[in-house]
């Protein structure tokens, strides 16, 4: 067990807007449901939570730099940044810390420009298309990859 305990969940672009954006993909839960359903399992866990979201591509680069020598591990959703942002996959990459990318879409069910993900290169590993879900199911991943380190 590493000697923190802490993990940093952080949200891009977009997913402020969680339960009135485009609502038959991405469902009706907001944002702050999805937090305190992440804080009470990585609680229940052992594990303390830093909760951002951003639009901007250079705060979750900061947020992600931040990261190093203080946190156990990363949840990400990069949102539209996923596809794009070469800039967030090498602070990713400088960041030595299990990563685990999530989305609540199946991204390889939409288009095809969504296939593609940037943040897979730096992560441990992936869950894609649970809804809010996908969120619990990464402070599990996350929390049994910190314990087993
Ligand atoms: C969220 C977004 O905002 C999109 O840009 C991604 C992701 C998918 C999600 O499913 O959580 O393509």
């Amino acid at each position: 067990m590493p000697h923190s305990t802490l993990i940093l969940v952080l949200n891009g672009p977009n997913l402020n807007l969680l339960g009135t954006r485009e609502t038959d993909i991405y469902g009706t839960h907001s944002l702050a449901d999805i937090e305190a359903s992440v804080r009470q399992r990585a609680a229940d866990a052992g594990l303390a939570v830093e909760f951002h979201q951003s639009n901007s591509e250079a705060q979750l680069v900061d947020w992600v730099q931040g990261a190093r020598d203080r946190a156990a591990g990363l949840i990400v959703n990069a949102g539209a940044y996923t596809h794009t942002s070469v800039a967030l996959l090498d602070a990713l990459r400088a960041v030595d810390l299990p990563i685990v990318e999530v989305h609540l879409s199946n991204i390889f069910r939409r288009e095809e420009f969504r296939h593609h993900s940037y943040v897979s290169q730096a992560a441990t590993g992936m869950i894609s298309g649970f809804g809010p879900q996908s969120y619990d199911l990464a402070v599990d991943a996350l929390s049994s990859l910190i314990k087993n380190a």
